[in-house]
C-alpha cells in the first residue's frame, strides 16, 4: 500500500480501508514473506466474540522481522543498545548479528525442551538478550510472557501460574540509573510459590551474585556455547499464538492479552511505517520498556519487520543528569523519537540548558504514547525538542489493541496540541453515550468505542475468554469498548480524556484500583480501604489511598511508609499511594458499593459540589473525608 505523503493520501487510504477492509489488508499483507498465503482474510463476530485474520496463511514473524532482510541489509545495523551507563560503549548488531544472536538463543531454549505453544516467562532488564529471547520464542513457536523487570515476586507469581509457564529467563541483575535490582533474587522469591518452574536461565549482567538452584538453573553464557546459531523457523498458523502481555484491569487480577502472529505482525509494520513516517536508513528509538505492549510492538516487532535500525535503552532520564536522552539523540543521531508524557512532563522541569547543551538536528518526527498529553507539555516538546520543525504523533492505542488505533500520520495530518487527531486506516470507532447508543456527528463526547476488527487486536485473555467479553464486548454489544473517554471536535478530531473505568494511569502503567486495594489491605494494621486517582503533575495521574485503620498510629508517617512499602512489595514501587489519607469510615451505598466518584472529588481537591450524597448509608463520613483531606 502506497506511503502517506499527504492528507489526500490518508483520506484516500482510509475511504479504501473502511469500503473494502478485506482488499485493503489483503494488499498490506501481501508485502510480507508468508510459507503460505492465506484463503480468506477476515471471519469475525464481535458477539461471541471471535476475530481471525488471514485464515490458513503460515508464517514465521522472525522470518519477515530476520531472514527476508538479510539478503540487503545484513550489514545495517538491527540494534542499537544504549547502556545505562553514558561512560559505557553502546552496541550495534546488525541484522547478520541479530540472525545469529536469535539462532542460537532459539536452540538454546530448543536444548531445555521448550516447544511450540510453550509459555516462556522473561523477566529481563533492556538488554539485547531480552530482545533475543522473545525472538527466540517467536522462531520455535513457543509463546513469550514478558513481565516488566520493576514487578515484585508477587507479580511475577500471578503471571507464571496464569500462563502456565515452566521455564523462566532472567538476569542476575539490572541497571537503573544509580541503582541496581536483583532480578534472579526477585525469581527466587517468587518460584518458591511456583512449583511448575523447572528451569531458569540466568544472564550474567550486573555480576549481582546469584546463588543458583542446582538441577534448576543455569547461565545463560554457559548454555549459549554448547549451540550452534542455525534454527530453523517454526511454521506458525496466522492465529498461532504469539505472545501473552499481561494488563492491569479494573477488577483483581492482571489479564493476559493474547496477540497472534499473523494480524500482529502486518498491523505492527504498517502503522510504524505509516504514523512515523519512516523512511528506509532512519533510526528509530522509543523510550518505552519492553514489558510493556509499546516496547513489543514499537521496539521489536514493528521496526525490525520493516527493517528499521531500533534503539534500546537500558536506563533513565534522569540519571546520570537530565541530559541522558538528548545526549543519546545527539550520539545515535536519531531521526525519530518516541517517549510518554510523563517523561516529557519531568524534563520540561530539569534547566534548559540540558538541551540546549546538545545537538538535536537530527530529528525528524516525535511521538508521545501511553496517556493523555496536556498541551503545555506538548508545547514545551514541539518548540524545545522539534524545534518547532517535527510533527508530535500522539498515538493513543491500548495493549488489547496491539498497535496505533488514533493517530496523526507525521507530514500528513495537521496537528492540534494534545489530540490524538484521527484514526488510522482500518481503524472505525463509534463514541457511545451511556445508555448505549451512537453519538454521530461531531463537537461531542463519550466513550470511545471500535466496531470493526482490525488485524492486531488482543483476540482473548488468556485462559479466561468469558472476562473477555465481560470486559470488552458486554458493555456495548457488538462493540470493542476501550474503557477510555473522548471528545470529537468540530473537525472530527479525537481527544482521549482518560479512562472511565477503575484504572488509574500512573506515569503512564496502568493500575487497577482492585489491586492496588487489595494490597494495601495486606497490612496488618488496614481494615478497609478505596483507591482513586488524582492528577499530578508529572505522573498525569498519582494514587490516592483512603485507609480504614483497626488502630490509631502513634506516628501517621510511619505508618504511610510501611503502608507504600507494602504495595511496593506486593505489586512494584509505581503503584505506590502518594497520598495516604486515613479515614473511620467509606462513602458506601446501601447496597455496600464504594462511591469512588464522591472519592475521586475529594482527591483532586474540589469538594464544593459532590453531587448527591443521599444515597449513601452514611452521609457523615462525607465531611469527615473533605475535612481531613489531603
Ligand atoms: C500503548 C499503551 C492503554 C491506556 C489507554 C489510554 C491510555 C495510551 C494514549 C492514552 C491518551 C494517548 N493512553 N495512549 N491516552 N492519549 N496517546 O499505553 O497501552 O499500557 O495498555 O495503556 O493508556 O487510557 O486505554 P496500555
Amino acid at each position: 500500500m502506497g506511503t502517506i505523503r499527504s492528507f489526500e493520501d490518508y483520506q484516500e487510504q482510509y475511504k479504501k480501508s473502511i469500503e473494502d477492509p478485506e482488499a485493503f489488508w489483503a494488499t498490506i499483507a501481501g508485502e510480507f514473506q508468508w510459507r503460505k498465503k492465506w484463503n480468506k482474510v477476515l471471519e469475525w463476530d464481535f458477539h461471541k466474540p471471535e476475530v481471525k485474520w488471514f485464515i490458513g496463511g503460515k508464517l514465521n514473524i522472525t522470518e519477515n522481522c530476520i531472514d527476508r532482510h538479510l539478503p540487503q541489509r545484513a550489514k545495517q545495523t538491527a540494534i542499537i543498545w544504549e547502556p545505562n551507563n553514558p561512560k559505557d560503549e553502546a552496541l550495534h548488531i546488525t541484522y547478520q548479528q541479530l540472525s545469529e544472536e536469535v539462532g542460537k538463543t532459539a536452540n538454546m531454549l530448543k536444548a531445555q525442551g521448550v516447544k511450540k505453544g510453550d509459555r516462556v516467562c522473561v523477566y529481563l532488564p533492556m538488554i539485547p538478550q531480552l530482545a533475543y529471547t522473545l525472538l527466540a520464542c517467536a522462531r520455535i513457536g513457543a509463546v513469550h510472557s514478558v513481565v516488566f523487570a520493576g514487578f515484585s515476586a508477587k507479580s511475577l507469581i500471578d503471571r507464571i501460574t496464569d500462563a502456565g509457564s515452566t521455564i523462566v529467563v532472567t538476569a542476575d541483575g539490572g541497571f537503573r540509573g544509580d541503582k541496581t535490582i536483583n532480578l534472579k533474587g526477585i525469581v527466587d522469591e517468587a518460584l518458591e510459590k511456583c512449583p511448575d518452574v523447572s528451569r531458569v536461565i540466568v544472564y550474567e549482567h550486573t555480576k549481582t551474585k546469584a546463588p543458583m538452584k542446582v538441577g534448576r538453573d543455569l547461565w545463560w553464557h554457559e548454555e549459549i556455547k554448547k549451540v550452534n546459531a542455525q534454527c530453523p523457523a517454526e511454521e506458525m498458523d496466522a492465529e498461532d499464538l504469539l505472545f501473552i502481555l499481561y494488563t492491569s484491569g479494573s477488577t483483581g487480577k492482571p489479564k493476559g492479552m493474547v496477540h497472534t502472529c499473523g494480524g500482529y505482525m502486518v498491523y505492527t509494520n504498517y502503522t510504524f511505517r505509516t504514523a512515523f513516517n519512516y523512511e528506509e536508513g532512519q533510526v528509530y528509538w522509543c523510550t518505552a520498556d519492553i514489558g510493556w505492549i509499546t516496547g513489543h510492538s514499537y521496539i521489536l516487532y514493528g521496526p525490525l519487520s520493516a527493517g528499521a535500525t531500533t534503539v534500546m535503552f537500558e536506563g533513565v532520564p534522569s540519571w546520570p543528569d537530565w541530559g541522558r536522552f538528548w545526549q543519546a539523540i545527539e550520539r545515535h543521531k536519531i531521526n525519530i523519537f518516541y517517549t510518554a508524557p510523563t517523561a516529557i512532563r519531568s524534563l520540561e522541569k530539569a534547566p534548559i540548558s540540558f538541551v540546549e547543551s546538545h545537538d538535536l538536528s537530527s530529528l525528524k518526527v516525535l511521538g508521545t504514547v501511553g496517556e493523555p498529553i496536556n498541551e503545555e507539555a506538548w508545547n514545551w516538546y514541539d518548540k524545545n525538542i522539534g524545534k518547532g520543525k517535527c510533527p508530535i504523533i500522539d498515538t493513543w492505542w491500548q495493549t488489547e489493541t496491539g498497535g496505533f488505533m488514533i493517530s496523526p500520520i507525521a507530514h500528513a495530518t495537521k496537528l492540534k496540541p494534545a489530540f490524538a487527531t484521527l484514526p488510522l486506516p482500518g481503524v472505525q470507532p463509534a463514541v457511545m453515550n451511556e445508555s448505549g447508543l451512537e453519538i454521530k456527528g461531531n463537537n461531542i463526547e463519550g466513550r470511545l468505542t471500535i466496531k470493526f476488527p482490525w488485524p492486531s487486536m488482543a483476540r482473548t485473555i488468556y485462559g479466561d475468554h468469558q472476562r473477555f467479553k465481560d470486559t470488552y464486548f458486554s458493555t456495548f454489544p457488538g462493540k470493542y469498548f476501550t474503557g477510555d473517554g473522548c471528545k470529537r471536535d468540530e473537525d472530527g478530531y479525537y481527544r482521549i480524556t482518560g479512562r472511565v473505568d477503575d484504572i488509574i494511569i500512573v506515569s503512564g502503567h496502568n493500575l487497577g484500583t482492585a489491586e492496588i486495594e487489595s494490597a494495601i489491605t495486606e497490612h496488618k494494621n488496614v481494615v478497609e480501604t478505596a483507591v482513586v486517582g488524582f492528577p499530578h503533575d508529572i505522573k498525569g495521574q498519582a494514587v490516592y489511598a483512603f485507609v480504614i485503620l483497626h488502630d490509631k498510629p502513634g506516628n501517621d508517617e510511619t505508618l504511610r511508609g510501611e503502608i507504600r512499602e507494602t504495595v511496593s512489595k506486593i505489586i512494584g514501587p509505581i503503584a505506590k499511594p502518594d497520598k495516604i489519607q486515613f479515614v473511620s469510615g467509606l462513602p458506601k451505598t446501601r447496597s455496600g458499593k464504594i462511591m469512588r466518584r464522591i472519592l475521586r472529588k475529594v482527591a483532586e481537591g474540589d469538594t464544593a459540589n459532590l453531587g448527591d450524597t443521599s444515597t449513601l448509608l452514611d452521609p457523615a463520613v462525607v465531611d469527615e473525608i473533605k475535612a481531613g483531606a489531603l
